[in-house]
């Protein structure tokens, strides 16, 4: 009978702790609204992604932190919504790591062409302790990154020819990411790489203003750009993440239990996000072969001359990121799961 007793004081006063605690808690989230931008639609899988974020922080505040989310580049294009950030203009987004190398360079080991071969190594990697050194490389620029989400492998669409050997690039007006590394790369396989916003793109594919792009097979189905495409070449060049960002002039503002729901939210919307992401990817290439576009794979042997060819990119690499960043990257790829 003692020993229920003093159990039965102990819940009691670890419960009154507890709730004590939770009122504590309770008292350190102030109403807040936070806009959240993005550049898909909201029927994308980042749309998607971004009403699991919002519904996460609302549940988990009790409804005190309110998340309104802004699709299809309503708040501006991934590199005006990062500038937003950085001057506290707007709270929080999903993004290219690919548009923030010019923020921090060390994002830029995430374009190494052919970097990962799977979505486990991918994980492994950037939920590890070099993914985590590259997110922290943010934070001094004025941005704080909480998760890294899945864009995918990423595949050819143009309207000259299908891709099926490096020579086939000849002439091609590629559309790429604004980033060094992609420019390089494309202009190795003998594309004419052309720079433009994701905002731009469908316009700029639909006004014959670039030939081609490149992006994964859920951005093709989203975004509709089997519409304005007649070719898909699967050449998986290389793995996209996208990262979700935080203004750090925000953040430094908001209390310890409103940071860790946040940054709770943005990992539980990550897993989702790539189980979600992954699941669509497996059934696109059906869908957008039904929607028209003739689908070609490129053969392990051309794959093998284009990773030749992409090596000065590499190295362009390499000189933005340094020798002990990209090595400690590789190592972690050897470490990781196949
Ligand atoms: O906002 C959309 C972009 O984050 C993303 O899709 C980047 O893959 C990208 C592209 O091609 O711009």
């Amino acid at each position: 009978m003692k020993r229920f007793l003093i159990a039965a004081l102990a819940a009691t006063t670890l419960g009154s702790a507890i709730t004590a605690v939770t009122a504590q808690a309770a008292d350190d989230i102030r109403p807040r609204m936070i806009r959240f931008g993005y550049g898909l639609n909201e029927d994308s899988n980042q749309g998607r992604a971004a009403k699991l974020l919002a519904e996460e922080i609302k549940k988990a505040s009790d409804g005190k932190l309110k998340v309104r989310t802004f699709g299809s580049a309503s708040l501006g294009s991934d590199d005006q919504m990062q500038n937003a950030l950085m001057g506290g203009a707007q709270e929080m987004m999903v993004g290219s790591t690919a548009t923030l190398v010019g923020v921090a360079e060390e994002m830029a080991v995430w374009d190494t062409p052919f970097l990962f071969e799977s979505e486990k190594q991918a994980d492994y990697v950037l939920d590890g302790p070099v993914g985590q050194k590259v997110m922290d490389a943010l934070e001094e620029k004025g941005l704080v990154g909480l998760a890294y989400w899945e864009n995918g492998f990423r595949n050819l669409t143009n309207n000259v020819r299908p891709v099926e050997k490096m020579e086939d690039f000849d002439g091609i007006k590629l559309r790429v990411m604004p980033n060094p590394v992609f420019i390089d790369t494309f202009k190795q396989m003998g594309a004419n790489a052309v720079p433009l916003p994701f905002s731009e793109l469908f316009t700029a594919l639909e006004t014959k203003a670039v030939d081609g792009q490149e992006n994964p097979y859920n951005t093709i189905l989203s975004s509709k750009f089997y519409e304005v495409q007649k070719y898909l070449s699967v050449t998986n060049h290389v793995y996209s993440p996208w990262i979700v960002t935080a203004s750090k002039r925000w953040w430094d503002g908001l209390s310890k239990t409103e940071q860790e729901i946040i940054r709770k939210a943005a990992e539980t919307a990550r897993d989702a996000e790539r189980e979600d992401t992954r699941a669509e990817a497996r059934e696109a290439l059906a869908k957008i072969k039904e929607h028209g576009m003739e689908v070609n794979k490129v053969s392990p042997e051309e794959i093998q001359r284009m990773r030749e060819q992409a090596k000065p990119a590499i190295q362009t690499v390499i000189d933005t990121v340094g020798e002990p960043l990209f090595n400690e990257v590789q190592a972690a790829i050897e470490k990781a799961p196949k």
